[in-house]
């Protein structure tokens, strides 16, 4: 029987951070950082049966084109993904009456659709990219045991020689992939894809530099050259690696697609933000609807 110290419910019998009970939950869930992106994507909904809120996790759940979907915000980072996937998970696998966990466990599917900093040249501003990996310079997966299952460990080694990470100074990262069999039911071959590095911070650990300098003045440069199996760092955001290694290790199928807002290479940065991330929301509500 799991403790009420660590299964955590509010008086109405809610999972404690997301504030949501079990039926609130659709098997299909998108991901957003900002809880207003949350309304912005379900107004594109046929109905909305449920908008709840805590903190800064909004959920709402409704349908659009017959499928049941629900919408959360996570706020920023990767911490708080910690809590959001445990939580989503607790909400589908475990049984809040017993407090033990469900016989059968069920997955869901995962669809992060956050912005991002292009780190490549050619990247163009409000362009889509999918990340079919993901380098996590946050350490979360370092606190699960089994985290060796979801580990890429080739991508890895390649990444900590071809960039002489050990002269950076900063802790290495750890490796992580999409569903791809999520990746592809979506038709995602038809955005440009690539590893996205997930960054602990938004100003030194994506290498921007107000007031205070990063501790390795190489570090955008040694993500931007590095490539394997042909596919380079495409993009910088701060969720997306702690997403796809709670997902591996729960067993929900996870992919992350991002809408390209700033240009870090060129300095550049959209013109209209709000635009560009209604097309993302288009997009992924429509490739969503087909499976
Ligand atoms: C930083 O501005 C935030 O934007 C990106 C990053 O991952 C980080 O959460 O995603 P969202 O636009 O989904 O929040
Ligand atoms: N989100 C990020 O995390 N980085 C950017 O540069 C833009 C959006």
């Amino acid at each position: 029987m799991i403790r009420e110290s660590e299964l955590i419910l509010n008086p109405d019998g809610s999972i404690y951070h997301l504030g949501l009970l079990p039926q609130d939950l659709a098997e299909t869930v998108i991901t957003v950082g900002d809880p207003d992106r949350v309304d912005q994507v379900s107004r594109h909904f046929d109905r909305i049966e449920l908008k709840k809120e805590n903190r800064e996790f909004r959920t709402h759940t409704g349908v659009y084109k017959g499928k049941r979907i629900s919408v959360i915000s996570t706020g920023i980072g990767p911490d708080n993904i910690d809590i959001v996937i445990n939580e989503l998970d607790a909400l589908v696998n475990i049984d809040f009456q017993k407090r033990v966990e469900k016989e059968k466990p069920m997955s869901l599917d995962l669809i992060r659709i956050g912005t991002c900093g292009g780190l490549q040249p050619e990247l163009e501003l409000d362009s889509l990219a999918y990340s079919s990996a993901a380098l996590g310079f946050d350490n979360l997966l370092h606190y699960y045991r089994d985290k060796t299952e979801v580990m890429l460990a080739e991508l890895l080694k390649d990444f900590e020689q071809q960039t002489a990470w050990g002269q950076s100074g900063i802790p290495l990262p750890y490796a992580v992939g999409s569903n791809i069999e999520l990746a592809t039911q979506l038709g995602l071959s038809s955005i440009q894809a690539g590893i996205t590095a997930t960054n602990v911070g938004f100003y030194a650990p994506q290498g921007r530099s107000l007031r205070l300098r990063p501790t390795d003045d190489r570090y955008l440069d040694r993500l931007k050259g590095f490539s394997f199996n042909g596919q380079k760092i495409l993009n910088l955001e701060m969720e997306t690696a702690a997403i796809y290694a709670m997902a591996g290790l729960l067993g929900h199928r996870a992919v992350s697609i991002s809408v390209v807002l700033a240009n870090r290479s060129s300095g550049a940065f959209s013109k209209d933000a709000p635009a560009a991330i209604d097309k993302m929301i288009r997009f992924t509500l429509d490739r969503l609807s087909n499976i």
